[in-house]
């Protein structure tokens, strides 16, 4: 259900673009002797030629539309050049389209907050830059006007008598006594004109846009004059776009919501909400729905662009309609892989470019009964926490399936003896990857406690070890940018800070050890490439570099909570473990090598070094929680840490030569934890995510082999396994 959330109180200048006929601009791009030809991009099977996904202008031109199949196409236009949609792995190959998307994003992301919506479509907040010209550049200095800005549409503006449009358009976007909100409108106009025309000259796209104060109204702007062109809402014209707009145009109620209002109030037009009270639309569909009815039968959304450019989940599906329909566990297995591995090979080039880690894994498909084809019954989507490689993630993938299976066949009463019945036919699969936040993020969400809600922490490990139920994601979906992630959330933080300081590179590199080297995979080359030292480094760089000690971290906390809620923590114990994190429990001595109640902080990979000379051999599954994803292929059976490396780790060390980055001898050479002095009832008050990241503090080693608290990391190693053990 939609949510109302309140406007903000200066006008704001926003955007949405739009890039036209996506796939076809991508294609012809690809074959320029396709510009200008009716162009339409299929996504092939043997069925009526494959269907059409994306229709160039020039076909729509002779009625060829994006419902149609190709053979369709051609009967109403034979010169219809159809290109394919690029397979892989048996699959459509989205890469290129994404690709292409993320080109035009870095261009208009030069011009404010930019939120990529889907992978042709943007939101800008042109708000500062509107200001910045409205107070430099003012239209109304201009003496020319760029001709593409001209062809703008301003809704609501008439050509006067004897005027051409260009003139109207020039005298509206110059206009001197025009209010403050119209001379945004205006410099917004100006933004966008050069930011298309930008996108042109470096890709070649042509794109749509939509100029207004609010999201909404920008996005319903920019789909009204296609392809290549503009279109601006001036406040004064919101509610003659509103009145006559049907209901169901609306983004939010082309659904149940849209149909209800409909059906149950007769409303057919977004105008005709209007005659409805804000507590009549409360009453019907709850607070929050009632009063975002009634804002946006006023044109009213305080919706943000959130600063996102990269999307939220990634996805690899594929149907498989009528009779391809897949009816043996060995056909699904098949195709699980596949579509795993293109998902593997994003998260790991996600993980490559971005640094950012997937915490969920989710399988969704859709199926029937073969002697129930009818049935609405749907196959259960199921998720499980992620773990990166391709094997593993095509094996915690058929696992979900199997569950599901089970499940679905439950619902018909059916019990199966492993996959063994026959009767099911799988109609659609896609797995998917999401909870995808930076790795530096995923490394300080103590540090999100305290400065608020935390809304996201640190996911996967508040997931049960069984596979649990997934809310239904979009499930062909290859990519979905619709959701915070983050790196939003902390630049959320708003006004005033109050400071606390603790060293906080040790604690990223805690919960760096427990939360994603645990799950990287040698097969990403990320981790093969750097054990640890390309996220450490990652990991400085959220370090403050105006301090002169680069182990202290300030930490903000949210202002805007109130004095109650720091009471609220302080009640809770969380004082005290703040003043756990900046007493000398957390010491920052180099010299004092107590090795009795030392616990090592480094992740395990900064310690394999070059020089070995005495070493012990580890079996692989020794490592296999800490380190051992993160070492080379060729690393993998066992590792050879030299003698003096341990002793030197269990000491804290200030090993110099560990990993040959001085960022991560900084922090190495700072200080120990003594667990025993963690109050443990401290530990109890604290959310259930920080509970789980502290615990995972204390035992790093969390299966196959429990260590015992108070043990130094060279008993963990050491081959008296049973010491070790509980
Ligand atoms: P759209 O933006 O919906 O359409 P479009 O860009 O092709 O055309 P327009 O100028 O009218 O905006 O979709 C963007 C791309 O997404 C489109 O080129 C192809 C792909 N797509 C699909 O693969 N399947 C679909 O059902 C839709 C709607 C789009």
């Amino acid at each position: 259900m939609p949510v109302a959330r309140p406007d903000s109180s200066g006008a704001r200048i926003i955007a949405h673009v739009d890039l036209d006929c996506f796939y076809v601009q991508v294609e012809q791009r690809k074959q320029p002797k396709l510009r200008g030809l009716p162009t339409a991009v299929v996504q092939y099977n043997e069925w009526k030629g494959g269907g059409l996904i994306a229709v160039g202008y020039e076909a729509r031109n002779y009625g060829v539309k994006r419902s149609m199949r190709g053979d369709e196409a051609k009967e109403v236009c034979p010169q219809i050049e159809l290109v394919q949609v690029p397979v892989a792995r048996g699959k459509a190959d989205l890469s290129s389209y994404r690709n292409a998307g993320s080109e035009v994003v870095s261009i208009l992301a030069r011009k404010g907050r930019c939120e990529r919506a889907s992978i042709d479509e943007v939101y800008l907040d042109l708000t500062d830059a509107a200001e910045a010209m409205l107070a430099q550049t003012p239209p109304e200095s201009l003496d020319e006007v760029d001709e593409e800005a001209l062809k703008s549409h301003i809704l609501g503006l008439e050509s006067k008598d004897g005027n051409d449009s260009k003139a109207t358009v020039k005298e509206w976007l110059c206009r001197c006594d025009a209010d403050h909100r119209d001379k945004l409108l205006a410099c917004g106009v100006l933004i966008v004109t050069e930011l298309r025309m930008q996108v042109l000259k470096e890709t070649e796209f042509t794109c749509s846009a939509g100029i207004a104060h609010n999201k909404m109204l920008a996005k319903l702007a920019s789909g009204m004059n296609k392809p290549a062109q503009q279109t601006t809402v001036p406040f004064s014209s919101v509610k003659g776009l509103l009145d006559s707009l049907p209901i169901k145009k609306m983004k939010q109620l082309g659904g149940k919501l849209g149909t209800s209002l409909q059906n149950e109030l007769g409303v057919t037009t977004v105008g005709d909400l209007l005659k409805f009270s804000e507590d009549k639309l409360q009453e019907r569909y709850g607070f929050n729905t009632g009063t975002w009815l009634w804002n946006i039968a006023r044109g009213i959304s305080g919706e943000e662009v959130q600063a996102r450019l990269l999307p939220k989940s990634h996805g690899s599906g594929k149907s498989f309609p009528g009779p391809r329909a897949l009816k043996t566990v060995a056909s699904v297995q098949h195709w699980l892989n596949q579509l795993c591995e293109e998902l593997s090979e994003r998260l790991c080039s996600d993980l490559e470019q971005n640094k950012r880690i997937a915490h969920t894994l989710t399988l969704h498909a859709s199926a029937f009964k073969s002697s129930d084809s009818d049935s609405r019954k749907k196959f259960p989507s199921k998720s499980c926490p992620l773990r990166y490689g391709t094997a593993k993630i095509q094996e915690d993938t058929f696992n979900l399936f199997q569950a599901g299976l089970r499940e679905f066949l439950g619902s018909f009463g059916v019990k199966t003896q492993g996959s063994h019945y026959s009767g099911w036919r799988i109609t659609a699969l896609s797995v998917s990857a999401s909870k995808i936040v930076p790795v530096l993020s995923g490394t300080c969400s103590i540090t999100k406690y305290f400065n608020g809600p935390d809304k996201f922490g640190s996911t996967s490990e508040q997931l049960p070890d069984n596979f649990i139920d997934a809310a239904p994601l979009s499930p062909s979906g290859s990519e979905s940018y619709s959701t915070l992630n983050s790196t939003e959330l902390q630049n959320e933080l708003p006004g005033e800070q109050v400071w606390i300081e603790h060293s906080m590179a040790d604690l990223g590199q805690l919960e760096m050890k427990a939360n994603t080297w645990n799950r990287l995979d040698p097969s990403c080359s990320i981790s093969k490439q750097t054990s640890g030292t390309e996220s450490s480094s990652s990991l400085d760089q959220n370090k403050p570099q105006n301090r002169d000690d680069s182990r202290m971290r300030s930490v903000p906390i949210k202002s805007n909570q109130q004095e109650h809620k720091k009471s609220a923590l302080k009640d809770k114990g969380a004082s005290s473990i703040l003043n756990f994190f900046k007493s000398g429990d957390l010491s920052c001595s180099s010299g004092n090598h107590d090795t009795e109640h030392a616990e090592t902080l480094l992740p395990l990979g900064d310690c394999l070094s070059e020089s070995n000379k005495k070493q012990v051999n580890i079996p692989k599954e020794r490592l296999d929680n800490s380190t051992g994803d993160c070492l080379s292929e060729s690393n993998q059976n066992q590792v050879n840490i030299p003698k003096e490396r341990l002793a030197e780790a269990a000491t804290t060390s200030t090993t110099t030569d560990r990993c040959g980055s001085d960022q991560i001898q900084q922090r190495s050479e700072s200080w120990k934890l003594r667990i025993e002095e963690i109050d443990p009832s401290v530990i109890d008050e604290l959310p259930k995510e920080i509970q789980d990241e502290i615990q995972a503090w204390l035992r790093p080693s969390k299966q196959p082999h429990r260590v015992k608290r108070g043990f130094t990391i060279a008993d963990y190693f050491s081959p008296s396994k049973n010491r070790l053990e509980q």
